[in-house]
C-alpha cells in the first residue's frame, strides 16, 4: 500500500514538474516578445510550433528498399494535406513514404470472406483455452502492482484489463509483425472501401512518429495497423494511451505496464462503472416468449431494458436490482440442433464492446477474466 502511494506521489510530482517547465517556456517566450510591436506579437502567438522531426531516423542497416510511394499523386496530396493540418514537415513524410511498401497480402486478407457465420459455439474455444488462462494468471502475477494501480486509478476490473490483453495478443506474444506504416499506407492508398478511415489513421500514425521519434519502420502491428500489447489503432493511442510507469514515454509496444494503464484508461473513458457488474447467464421461460422481442439485435447500444422488464417478459433472473439496466443477449452455441445460451449484459459489458464492437468478443473477454480471477486465487 505504501509502495503504491509512493508511486502515485512520484507520478504526480513528475506531472507537476512537466507543467512547471511548460510554464517556464511560456514566460521565456513572452519575455522575448515584449519588445515586438503588438501585431507581430500576435502573429508569434498564433504561429504553431515547428515540426519536431525534419529528417527520418531510419536505421541504414534495416532501411527498406526505395518504393517511391511518395511520388504518387494521391500520396502527394495526402502529404500536403496532413503536413499542413498537423504541422508536420512534408519532406520528412515523403522520406518515410518513399520507403513504404504497399502490401498486396494485406489487401487479400481484408478481402477474404469471413469463414461462415461465427457463433458462440465456434468463437469460445478459440479464446477460452487452458494456455490463454494459464498465461493470463502468470501475466497478472508478474505485473500485479500495475494491475492493482490501474484498477484503483481507473476503476476498471483488473482481470478484465488482463483478459483484453490476452485476447488481443496473448499477453504480448503476438503483437503483429507488419510495419505499421506499410499496413496503414496499403489500406489508405490501395483499399478504396476503407480509404477514408485508414488515411485518417495513417495521419494519426505520423503524429505519433513526430511525437515519439525512433525509426519509423521499427513500429510494428497487425495487418490493419493495430499496435502493441493492446492493439490500439493510432487514434486510440493518441486518445487513450498513458505513460503508466512514469518514464516519460507512452510505449505500448515494449512496455506491458503502459499497456495495462492504457487499457484501463480506454475502458474508463468508454463508460466503465467502478465496481459494476459485467454479465450474467440467465434462463428463459418456455411459456412466456415475450423476451424474444427484447433481445439485442443490430447495432450494440447501451443497456435500455430493466431487469424487471425482462422478468415480466419471461427471463428468469434470480438475483439483481429490478431497476438495473441491462441488455438481453442470445448466444448461439449450435445451429443444428438449436442450442442457445442467454445472457444479460450490464453497462460494463457494453464498455468492453467499445474496444471491439462484438458481443462475442465481450463475452470471451468476460469469461477469460473470470477464469484468470479464479486461477489467481
Ligand atoms: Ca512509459
Amino acid at each position: 500500500m505504501r509502495l503504491r502511494l509512493l508511486t502515485v506521489t512520484l507520478i504526480s510530482a513528475m506531472t507537476l514538474s512537466a507543467c512547471a517547465s511548460n510554464s517556464a517556456n511560456e514566460s521565456n517566450l513572452s519575455q522575448s516578445q515584449a519588445s515586438e510591436p503588438a501585431h507581430i506579437q500576435q502573429s508569434i502567438q498564433r504561429s504553431t510550433p515547428q515540426p519536431k522531426r525534419t529528417a527520418a531516423q531510419i536505421n541504414p542497416n534495416t532501411r527498406p528498399d526505395k518504393s517511391d510511394l511518395a511520388q504518387r499523386q494521391d500520396v502527394q496530396e495526402f502529404i500536403n494535406k496532413v503536413s499542413r493540418e498537423q504541422n508536420l514537415d512534408p519532406r520528412w513524410m515523403s522520406e518515410i513514404l518513399d520507403h513504404t511498401t504497399i502490401q498486396p497480402k494485406i489487401i487479400a486478407a481484408m478481402n477474404r470472406p469471413a469463414e461462415g457465420v461465427m457463433n458462440w459455439g465456434k468463437y469460445r474455444p478459440i479464446f477460452l483455452t487452458e494456455k490463454r488462462i494459464n498465461d493470463g494468471v502468470k501475466f497478472y502475477n508478474q505485473y500485479k502492482e500495475a494491475f492493482l494501480r490501474a484498477e484503483e486509478i481507473y476503476g476498471v476490473d483488473r482481470f478484465v484489463i488482463a483478459a483484453i490483453i490476452g485476447v488481443e495478443t496473448g499477453y504480448g506474444q503476438n503483437k503483429g509483425s507488419w510495419k505499421v506504416v506499410d499496413a496503414l499506407s496499403t489500406l489508405a492508398f490501395d483499399y478504396p472501401r476503407r480509404a477514408s478511415y485508414f488515411s485518417g489513421e495513417l495521419a494519426n500514425f505520423f503524429k505519433i512518429l513526430n511525437e515519439n521519434g525512433g525509426d519509423p519502420f521499427s513500429y510494428r502491428g497487425s495487418y490493419a495497423g493495430a499496435m502493441g500489447y493492446p492493439q490500439f489503432m493510432p487514434s486510440s493511442y493518441l486518445a487513450y494511451a498513458v505513460d503508466f510507469d512514469g518514464d516519460g514515454k507512452r510505449d505500448l509496444w515494449n512496455n506491458p505496464v503502459d499497456a495495462i494503464g492504457s487499457v484501463g484508461n480506454y475502458l474508463m473513458k468508454s463508460g466503465w462503472v467502478r465496481g459494476g457488474k459485467i454479465a450474467e447467464q440467465v434462463e428463459v421461460s418456455r411459456n412466456n416468449l415475450a423476451y424474444q422481442a427484447l433481445k439485442q439485435s443490430g447495432r450494440l447500444t447501451p443497456p435500455k431494458e430493466t431487469i424487471q422488464m425482462l422478468r415480466n417478459a419471461g427471463v428468469i433472473i434470480p438475483q439483481g436490482t429490478p431497476n438495473a439496466k441491462v441488455t438481453l443477449f442470445e448466444f448461439e452455441v449450435s445451429a443444428e440442433p438449436k442450442v442457445d445460451e442467454w445472457w444479460i449484459g450490464y453497462q460494463n459489458f457494453y464498455a468492453i464492446t467499445r474496444y471491439n464492437h462484438s458481443k462475442l468478443y465481450a463475452l470471451a473477454v468476460y469469461q477469460v477474466a473470470e477464469a484468470i480471477r479464479k486461477g489467481v486465487r
